[in-house]
C-alpha cells in the first residue's frame, strides 16, 4: 500500500502532493513502481494535527481519486462517513479507517474497510498512551470490531495495529513482536510503520539525536520485511520502490533460487 497525502501538514511528505497533478502522478508512479493499493488521504493523523473540514478534505481526495482509480486499486484514509462515500462513488474500493468506525459504512457501500487500533486522538494520543497490556488490548479490540464488522455485512475486513497512535516506542515494539497473534485472528493484517518516530529513535546511534522523517528509509525497510514474515498481509509505506524488492528478496516464502538460465557467469557479480 503506497501512501499519498494530499495534505499540507502530514509528518513526513506534508506540501509534497497538496496540487492535484502532483498528487496523481506520485500515485502513478508508486503503482508502477509495485504498489497494488494506493492509499489517499486528506487529513493529516499526526499527533496534534488539527482537524480539516469536510468540503476541504472531499475537494482534496476525490479528483485524485477519480484520476488514480481506473489505473490501480485505491483506498481512502479517512474517518469522516461523507469522505468515504464520496471517495467510493469516484472509485475506491477500500475504506482505510484509523477511526475503526466506519464498518457500517463500508457494509453498505460493499467494499473492503480496515480496523485500525489508536487510542484517543491526533491532538491528545501521545500525551501519555497507557495499556495494562497492549498487545492483549489492541488484539482483543481488532477481533471484537473485525467480527462486527464481518456481521455487518463487511467481506473484505483487514485489522491493522496502528502503529504509533498513542503509543509509546515500547508500545509499538511490543506489538511489532506479536504480529502473529494478530495474524493468527484470522483476519489479513496491515501494518504501517514507514518512517515513523520510534524508528528514528530505535536507529540513532547513542548520543545521536533521532533520524528524520527523511533518514528512516533502511529502519523502515526492516520494519516492513519484520511485519511480512511475521504474517501481515500488507504494509503501508511512503518508499514504495525499495520496500518492493527490500520484499522480494526478504519476504516469506519469496526468496528464490535463480533459475539456471539466470545463473551467475564467470565475470558477473555474486
Ligand atoms: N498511519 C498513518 C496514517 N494512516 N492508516 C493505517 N491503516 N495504518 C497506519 O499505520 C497509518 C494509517 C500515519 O500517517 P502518514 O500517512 O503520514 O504515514
Amino acid at each position: 500500500m503506497g501512501v499519498l497525502n494530499v495534505t499540507p501538514d502530514s509528518f513526513s511528505d506534508g506540501g509534497l502532493y497538496l496540487d492535484r497533478d502532483a498528487a496523481i502522478a506520485h500515485g502513478l508512479t508508486m503503482a508502477e513502481e509495485g504498489a497494488a493499493l494506493i492509499d489517499v488521504g486528506g487529513e493529516s493523523s499526526r499527533p496534534g494535527a488539527q482537524p480539516v473540514e469536510e468540503p476541504v478534505e472531499l475537494a482534496r481526495v476525490v479528483p485524485v481519486i477519480e484520476a488514480l482509480a481506473p489505473r490501480v486499486r485505491v483506498s481512502v484514509d479517512t474517518v469522516k462517513p461523507a469522505v468515504a462515500e464520496a471517495a467510493v462513488r469516484a472509485g475506491a474500493t477500500l475504506i482505510n479507517d484509523v477511526s475503526a468506525g466506519l464498518a457500517g459504512v463500508a457494509a453498505a457501500l460493499g467494499v473492503g474497510w480496515v480496523a485500525m487500533h489508536r487510542q484517543g486522538t491526533p491532538q491528545t494520543m501521545q500525551r501519555a498512551p497507557a495499556y495494562r497490556d497492549v498487545v492483549a488490548e489492541v488484539r482483543q479490540f481488532l477481533d471484537d470490531r473485525a467480527h462486527r464488522a464481518r456481521r455487518l455485512g463487511v467481506e473484505e475486513g483487514w485489522i491493522d495495529p496502528g502503529i504509533g497512535f498513542g503509543k509509546t516506542a515500547g508500545h509499538n515494539l511490543s506489538l511489532l513482536r506479536h504480529l502473529g497473534s494478530l495474524a493468527a485472528l484470522g483476519f489479513p493484517l496491515l501494518v504501517g510503520t514507514s518512517r515513523k518516530g520510534f524508528l528514528g529513535r530505535l536507529s540513532a546511534l547513542p548520543g545521536q539525536p533521532p533520524a528524520p522523517p527523511s533518514d528512516r528509509l533502511e529502519a523502515s525497510l526492516a520494519s516492513a520485511v519484520w511485519a511480512v514474515d511475521q504474517g501481515a498481509s500488507m504494509v503501508r509505506v511512503h518508499d514504495v520502490a525499495p520496500t518492493v524488492q527490500a520484499l522480494r528478496v526478504a519476504g516469506p516464502g519469496r526468496v528464490r533460487s535463480v533459475p539456471p538460465e539466470e545463473g551467475v557467469q564467470a565475470g558477473e557479480d555474486r
